[in-house]
């Protein structure tokens, strides 16, 4: 079947880079729609080597037979526009947090369930940048020998805010602090603050992570904590995870084990200096997993770092892996 794809929110930094991920991976559609706010429509993009003029996103947008749109305009777009396109015969992949934890919608990493995508309603939604990268690496441990416990603590990038955090980091390094994107200065810092702080004293990022994890893995039952630090890093979120097993486990097998899972490269070899770096992930799409070791503080403790790029693995390249699932089955 020939499919017809829309992006919609192009210009901004996910959807710029769907339009170049679908190229890179030669994405088999026959036309692509693309669309923004009124503010960006009228600029022009190109994939494949053909030029688009950006239209602006408007209820009737969905009237042109379109099979699959790759969303990226925040989650006030995403509420009104996606059960639109979904009414209309689209599937919709969903890059923001609007419809993640809505039980009519699942969220998926294609290496952890892809078969959750069977029962979607029209909506599919991609997981938070943080979130995707984790479970990739999680997923085997917990299949092999149970997960009981997650502690993550991590180190993300200000990509990941967008192109304002970007803007701050730029212009912080030169000494010239804009406070655009973060309320403290973000070069030369961390800030242990990411999304909005919530009642309980966690910010929105740490929630994310903990029931988005669960949902994934399809265990409520884990228990889960988070800690999530912006740092001066512009592109690839690191992560330290802590995890508590069932089961006792060898860590050589453990290595071997995540070696071969899919969608992980494995960078495990301290004398030489290899571990996972966020320079070295920036660009790519792999999750990168290193400082594979055991937690002596508790039985079963395991500890590893995991890099990956959050705009690609974390984004736009876990969306266009789920439409090209989605394809197959159309
Ligand atoms: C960050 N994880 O790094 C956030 C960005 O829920 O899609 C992604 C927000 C989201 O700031």
């Amino acid at each position: 079947k020939k499919i017809n794809l829309a992006v919609v929110g192009a210009t901004g930094m996910v959807g710029r880079t769907f339009l170049k991920v679908l190229e890179e991976r030669d994405f088999p559609y026959d036309q692509l729609h693309v669309f923004a706010s009124a503010k960006s429509a009228g600029e022009k993009v190109t994939c494949k080597g053909i030029e688009y003029t950006v239209q602006e996103l408007t209820e009737s947008s969905f009237d042109r037979n379109i099979d699959i749109a790759l969303f990226s305009a925040g989650g006030d777009i995403s509420k009104k526009f996606a059960p639109i396109a979904a009414s209309k015969g689209v599937i919709v992949v969903d890059n923001s947090s609007a419809w993640r934890m809505d039980q009519n919608v699942p969220l998926v990493v294609p290496e952890v369930n892809p078969e959750d995508i069977s029962w979607n309603k029209g909506i599919i939604a991609n997981p938070n940048c943080s979130t995707i990268q984790a479970v990739v690496a999680l997923k085997p441990l917990h299949d092999q020998y149970g997960i009981k416990r997650i502690i993550y603590s991590t180190y993300q990038s200000v990509s990941g805010t967008g192109v304002k955090g970007v803007k701050d980091l730029e212009e912080g390094l030169n000494g010239n602090d804009l406070l655009l994107a973060y309320p403290h200065p973000i070069a030369h810092n961390c800030l242990p603050h990411i999304d909005v702080f919530l009642e309980n004293g966690y910010t929105k990022e740490e929630i994310k992570m903990i029931e988005e994890t669960k949902k994934i893995l399809g265990d409520y039952n884990l228990k889960i904590t988070a800690t999530t630090v912006r740092v001066p890093v512009f592109n690839s979120h690191s992560e330290s995870i802590n995890i508590e097993l069932e089961k006792s486990f060898d860590v050589n097998e453990v290595r071997e084990l995540l070696k071969n899972s899919p969608g992980i490269i494995l960078q495990d070899d301290p004398s030489a200096n290899v571990y996972p770096l966020a320079r070295a992930a920036a660009g790519t799409d792999a999750v990168y997993v290193g400082r594979i070791r055991r937690d002596e503080s508790i039985e079963n403790g395991l500890n590893m770092w995991v890099v990956a790029d959050n705009i690609r693995k974390g984004a736009a390249t876990n969306a266009v892996q789920i439409a090209e699932l989605v394809t197959q089955s159309l």
